[in-house]
């Protein structure tokens, strides 16, 4: 297995690092003390030779990426989350939401030959419920066998359950019956509740995403978890969501479940959403970026995967964050949204060769994965 050359001390310039490099050189946890240490160093790179050291016991040289397609079937949300653009109330000439058959002609078409991994979240619809994804996902797994279907945040997941008038419980047993593989890590935001207050006001607290989940995790449903940050929040809201997130792993662990496979820090996009009319947030940088990269991979020691979202950050970034702690650059994407709707420049879709570019030219090892991160 690939090390760093020197003990980890000769790479750090922040003093207050030394405590905490010897934590990682023995394999123990970080503290919540050390969370906010980390966000707070002048040390990015110190902090980053950190997480890399980690990332090359845990993947070596490994770098993972899916060939994915982004779908969302409905914008119609009646959740007001300040931060999002895409979401759209009825009557608004951009509101649409999709049938199964509209579903299956897009994925038809042949820039999707290929794709393995049907990511798909939305807004909160109550026009559809579980018959509508049981028809859906039967249908889709009939037309595309192969296809993993990674569907529903947390949040979604309660939402279309209570409106189906079914328990969470119930409401996954059905969608899983029907084809259901896995969920993404979406709608956790900030677990904090004055922050989320703020920031989503009305959304379903962190109890609700965090409950959800680790339903997933004991019906054998794995799922990612994520955190929304570079807008009002702070260190110790950062480090709060970090532990919460370390905290539900450890329990689905010790029970004997996969629990979270990846963990996606979510760069905010501060274009065309109420937070960002109402309040001055400039676009997160490079620094802040990685930092939070690294400071992920080092909190969450009991989460396999760190991913590098170069939809958020830019594929260069997401490149260089390869050696900050990520191993993982998600996917082809196709056809994203969400970001784009809020202001993201990157592109909406990566080629197989960008990617396996970005990761040979970053010194790693391009390795296409299956959602649960077999190799093709
Ligand atoms: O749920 C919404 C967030 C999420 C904005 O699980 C925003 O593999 C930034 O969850 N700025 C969707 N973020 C993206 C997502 C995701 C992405 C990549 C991989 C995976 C995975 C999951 O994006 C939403 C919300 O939390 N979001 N608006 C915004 N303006």
């Amino acid at each position: 297995m690939d090390a760093l050359a020197l003990p980890l001390e000769r790479y750090l310039s922040d003093p207050a690092l030394v405590p905490l490099a010897r934590k990682v050189e023995a394999g123990e946890r970080l503290t919540w003390e050390d969370g906010l240490t980390l966000y707070r160093s002048p040390d990015l790179n110190g902090i980053g030779a950190m997480a890399h050291s980690v990332r090359l016991r845990l993947h070596g040289r490994k770098a993972y990426y899916v060939v994915s397609r982004r779908l969302s079937y409905t914008n119609i949300c009646y959740t007001h989350c300040q931060f999002c653009a895409f979401q759209a109330k009825p009557g608004d000439p951009r509101a649409y939401a999709l049938s199964a058959d509209d579903i299956i002609r897009e994925l038809e078409k042949p820039e999707n030959a290929g794709v393995r991994e049907l990511h798909m979240t939305s807004g909160h619809n109550p026009k559809l419920k579980v018959e509508y994804f049981e028809d859906l996902f039967r249908r889709l797994k009939v037309r595309f066998p192969s296809i993993h279907l990674k569907v529903f945040t947390m949040i979604e997941m309660d939402y279309y359950a209570r409106i189906s008038g079914l328990s969470t419980e119930a409401f996954l047993d059905r969608c899983v019956a029907a084809g259901l593989e896995s969920c993404p890590g979406g709608g956790a935001e900030i677990f904090d509740p004055e922050i989320r207050e703020r920031i989503c006001v009305g959304k379903k607290d962190a109890r609700i995403w965090l409950d959800t989940a680790a339903l997933c995790h004991r019906k054998g449903i794995p799922t990612n978890c994520t955190m929304l940050y570079g807008h009002i929040e702070e260190d110790r809201h950062r480090v709060d969501h970090l532990l919460q997130l370390r905290e539900l792993q450890d329990r689905s662990r010790a029970a004997g479940y996969q629990g979270f496979l990846a963990f996606i820090p979510l760069a905010y996009q501060n274009e065309d959403n109420e937070l960002s009319r109402t309040h001055t947030i400039h676009e997160t940088t490079g620094a802040r970026d990685l930092r939070e990269i690294a400071v992920a991979r080092l909190l969450l020691d009991n989460i396999p995967h760190i991913k590098a979202y170069w939809v958020m950050i830019t594929p260069g970034l997401a490149q260089v964050g390869l050696n900050y702690g990520a191993d993982d650059l998600d996917g082809t994407v196709i056809a994203e949204e969400i970001a784009h709707d809020a202001g993201a420049k990157t592109p909406q879709g990566l080629s197989r060769q960008d990617l396996e570019r970005l990761i040979r030219e970053a010194g790693c090892e391009p390795l296409e994965r299956d959602n649960l991160y077999r190799v093709y």
